[in-house]
């Protein structure tokens, strides 16, 4: 099978990247690990699931016929709403026709005389492709921590990022959840509804902000309408993805009175931006001390058990180095006599029982282990394949001391591969949908460069992604992030390098840089023309 362009992933980005490719008039070939559509929202489908970017921003910009016609019907979209927007996506633009379901690419080597990938599935499939798009999520390589006993567990256990597909009943089931991330603090509140008791197994406590999430109604979506094209505008030109003005000044430079009330406003509005509610908030402690006591003094009031409050209040000294959680209503859910935080951290967990679970505090007697664990993110996905480049290199050992890209899209020795929201890139730390699309843009664009200057390869040289990591680690540096144990830095996972992955310059910063690079004749990437032996049959 041939290909001009293989596509990986069947999520926000790939099937973006089906639709643009294929108006360029390219062949493009599809995988899909999934039974259908979705990416993380296909598989992510836990109780609670919903995205913390508003759902107006948090969906394509490419059609404006598209974003007129969809009506979202809340402030934060839940999972099934998103991907019953994915699947009507992939419905109006006949984005499925090219896509292998349920089929997982497990290698890609570069043939470096026919300039061409091998690209192979584990259906069996071979491909040849000119290009390869690893459009395979940030967030998609699940990880369960490796805790003795699990395969003798008598009762259910399931993880958050796998979840059946017909749900999940826990009424009158012992249930407990490992891990208090995103998915955890989303999960908690709607488990613990069901349970006849939920046990939260917590090794470290995580800053949530209220989601402050409601219904829109036909006047909100109207007006929200009328304003997109300035939405999606402010979006793209801000350090996150979505519009968003900080305070006009720094945090010490107001008066207390002034700082609390800035915090109250974004608080009332809710969701992540309370982050960054001064421009100066992860930039020193200083600046993100009063954000974190007035957090503090807010969740406090929420747990009545001033015991309970002490744990959930993390030990990270600052709020917002490790991705910060939105909730509904996961502190109150603590005064609740049908659930129990368990501190695992002072009483880590010695292993599964075939009828729960020990910690060296106590043994607990569960029905349910839900594995709230999270992900090996950012490179997972991709070096949970076999990826070869110029002269057998392989991904895995280009990385091995971590992720080393130019802007993010690709790796110096790999030919015509390029990654979408890549470490390097702003990424995780963007609105994901529009920062795929601006990637897939400006892939798109660098094909249509190629074809026309008469060139068959573009690779990052190795000099430019020495410097761009260089400077991604040294804007790092002068924030609070790489402070926390995140997996931004791939501290969840055992034995990851250390490194701060996102590109943390801010994504309209970013644009332009991306802008800047093309103008200039594609500066830091080396095009190379067909190959003689190409041009010539033998
Ligand atoms: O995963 P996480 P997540 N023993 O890695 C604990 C996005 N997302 O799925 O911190 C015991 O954040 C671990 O403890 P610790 C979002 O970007 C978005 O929740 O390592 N515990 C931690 O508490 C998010 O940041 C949305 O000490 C163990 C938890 O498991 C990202 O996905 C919703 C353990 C993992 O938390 C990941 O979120 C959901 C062990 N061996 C996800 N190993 C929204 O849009 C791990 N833990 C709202």
């Amino acid at each position: 099978m041939n290909a001009d362009v293989l596509v990986v992933g069947a999520g926000f980005a790939g099937l973006y990247a089906q639709h643009k490719l294929r108006e360029l008039g390219l062949s493009v070939r599809g995988y899909e690990a999934g039974a259908d559509v979705g990416g993380t929202w296909y598989w992510n489908r836990y109780p609670g699931a919903r995205c913390d970017v508003e759902s107006i921003d948090y969906s394509y910009s490419f059609s404006d016929e598209l974003q007129k016609e969809w009506d979202w019907s809340e402030r934060y979209a839940t999972q099934p709403e998103i991907l019953r927007y994915l699947n009507h996506v992939a419905d109006r633009f006949d984005l499925r026709r090219d896509i292998s379901f349920g089929t997982r690419v497990t290698s890609a080597v570069y043939d470096d005389d026919a300039q061409h990938w091998e690209v192979r599935a584990d259906n069996g499939d071979v491909v040849t492709a000119t290009y390869c798009v690893f459009a395979t999520g940030s967030l998609s390589a699940s990880r369960i921590p490796d805790i003795p006993g699990l395969s003798e567990f008598t009762g259910r256990w399931f993880h958050t990022a796998r979840w059946p597909h017909e749900g999940v009943e826990f009424t009158g089931r012992r249930v407990g959840i490992i891990g208090t991330g995103s998915s955890g603090i989303q999960a908690t509140p709607l488990i613990a509804e069901q349970a006849a008791h939920l046990y939260v197994f917590q090794r470290s406590a995580n800053y949530s902000i209220p989601a402050g999430n409601h219904p829109h109604t036909d006047e909100t979506r109207a007006a929200y309408k009328a304003t997109y094209e300035q939405r999606r505008r402010a979006s793209r030109e801000s350090g996150g993805g979505s519009p968003h003005e900080a305070h006009p000044r720094r945090t010490l430079e107001v008066s207390e009175e002034e700082r609390n009330a800035a915090y109250e406003r974004r608080w009332e509005l809710g969701g992540v931006l309370f982050s960054k509610t001064f421009p100066d908030q992860m930039a020193t402690e200083e600046a993100n001390a009063p954000a974190r006591a007035f957090w503090e003094r807010k969740i406090r009031a929420l747990v009545t058990e001033p015991a309970v409050a002490d744990l959930l209040v993390p030990t990270d000294p600052a709020i917002g180095t490790k991705r910060i959680c939105t909730d509904s209503d996961y502190y109150p859910t603590f005064n609740r006599d049908d659930v129990t935080l368990v501190d695992i951290r002072s009483a880590p967990i010695e292993e599964i029982t075939p009828t729960g679970l020990r910690t060296t505090g106590g043994e607990y007697e569960l029905d349910d282990i839900v594995f709230a664990t999270g992900f090996d993110a950012m490179t997972g996905a991709l070096l949970g394949m076999d990826i070869r480049g110029r002269g057998g290199w392989s991904l895995r050992d280009a990385w091995a001391a971590g992720p080393r890209t130019y802007l993010g899209l690709m790796t110096a020795g790999f030919p015509n591969i390029f990654i979408v929201t890549g470490p390097g890139s702003p990424s995780v730390l963007a609105n994901m949908v529009l920062a795929a699309e601006h990637h897939i843009d400006w892939i798109a664009d660098c094909l249509v460069h190629l074809a026309r200057t008469g060139n068959a390869t573009i690779e990052a040289d190795a000099q430019a992604q020495d410097a761009w990591v260089r400077r991604s680690n040294e804007l790092a540096e002068n924030t609070l992030f790489p402070k926390a144990n995140s997996w931004y830095l791939g501290a969840n996972v055992p034995g990851k390098p250390g490194v701060f992955m996102p590109f943390i310059g801010g994504f309209g910063t970013y644009r332009t840089i991306c802008a800047d690079v093309v103008a200039k004749g594609y500066e830091g990437f080396v095009l190379t023309p067909l190959a003689e032996r190409r041009r010539t049959p033998a």
